[in-house]
């Protein structure tokens, strides 16, 4: 607390420089324990910069997922208003889901900047490693029913692909269900899950993983990430934060009613309709052309019979 008071006072001198003496007074400490404050921030990864006459300046934040951060300036209403932050964790899912299950409020988010059992759909792996991804579950309690949250899949999807492309300026593209791609290549994946009895939807987790500034050597071959196609690093903290506002803002489409302005922005945001494609359900495999996704958020398929199929969950490989 005392840290982001601290760090609050330098923030809003605008780069100028902030006296001990003033420091002081706000965080109610003596001079000395400001000073010894500093030295932890700096050992975040803070740059403060001190100087005998002027004060304190704040020259850099480190680009780690700390809450504090996530929380500056984010525009949303509700989610990421409360973020909770891990260096290291098994999944951010599987915590989302606990804190979920012991009631924790709607719109808690969940980060970690390394996950040693990061989940894909389907008890599929998620690389998770340590330098440069973000990777996030945010926890929703939608008056929803329980067969309408492939619609949340939707919503999230396209809130990642803008977000990609609104902080890099590279054409992410969305790949149904739940695939986010840059020149053919995976960057983001997301794994929805939700507690219901019956119809009775109790919480939603929605879990995102990005590639952001991760090297190319640490992910699978199908795998890339935003700084290796755009050949710098990003800030996460950034994308994180226009993903939240992002995501908010679908959320509210999905929930008030308006998802056929989400199914449009999604058909704007793929390149895969009119495509033919291959999909694997659990029990067959079949092929036939991407045609619509339907007003549910399922996507239909013409087969070569001319049969139209409707796809609730599977696996899309592009063939062309
Ligand atoms: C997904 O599954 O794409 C969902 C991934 C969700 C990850 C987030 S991270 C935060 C939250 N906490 C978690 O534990 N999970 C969520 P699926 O469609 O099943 O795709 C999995 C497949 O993607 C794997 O079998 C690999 O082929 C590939 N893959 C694994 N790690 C990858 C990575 N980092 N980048 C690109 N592709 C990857």
């Amino acid at each position: 607390m005392i840290d982001e008071e601290i760090l609050l006072v330098l923030k809003s001198s605008n780069d100028g420089y902030v006296s001990g003496e003033e420091l002081s007074k706000t965080a109610g400490l003596s001079r000395a324990a400001i000073w010894k404050r500093v030295e932890s921030l700096r050992n975040e990864g803070y740059d403060i910069e001190a100087s005998p006459h002027l004060g304190y300046r704040l020259l850099g934040v480190p680009d780690s997922l700390i809450p504090s951060e996530i929380k500056w300036s984010l525009k949303t209403r509700t989610l990421g208003r409360e973020v909770i932050s891990y260096k290291k964790i098994d999944s951010t899912n599987t915590a989302a889901y606990d804190m979920a299950k012991k009631g924790i409020k709607e719109g808690v988010v969940v980060v970690a900047d390394e996950q040693t059992k990061g989940r894909g759909r389907l008890g599929r792996t998620w690389a998770s490693p340590a330098r440069g991804g973000v990777y996030l579950s945010c926890i929703l309690r939608p008056a929803m029913s329980p067969g309408e949250v492939p619609k949340l899949t939707l919503a999230a999807s396209i809130s990642v692909a803008k977000t990609i492309r609104e902080v890099s300026g590279l054409t992410a593209v969305i790949k149904w269900p739940n695939d986010v791609l840059i020149n053919s290549k995976k960057v983001s994946g997301i794994l929805l899950e939700m507690k219901a009895e019956q119809d009775r939807l109790d919480f939603v987790i929605i879990g995102i993983g990005i590639n952001v500034n991760t090297p190319l050597k640490l992910l699978p071959k199908i795998g890339t990430s935003i700084a290796g196609e755009l050949g710098e690093e990003i800030s996460r903290i950034k994308l994180t934060q226009v993903l939240l506002e992002n995501l908010e803002a679908n959320y509210r489409l999905v929930t008030n009613g308006d998802f056929s302005k989400v199914i449009d922005e999604w058909k704007d945001l793929t390149d895969m309709l009119g495509s033919r494609i291959r999909i694997t359900l659990p029990n067959r495999e079949f092929e036939g052309q991407a045609i619509d996704v339907d007003s549910d958020g399922t996507l239909l398929v013409r087969l070569d019979n001319g049969f139209i199929e409707k796809i609730f969950s599977g696996d899309v490989r592009l063939l062309r």
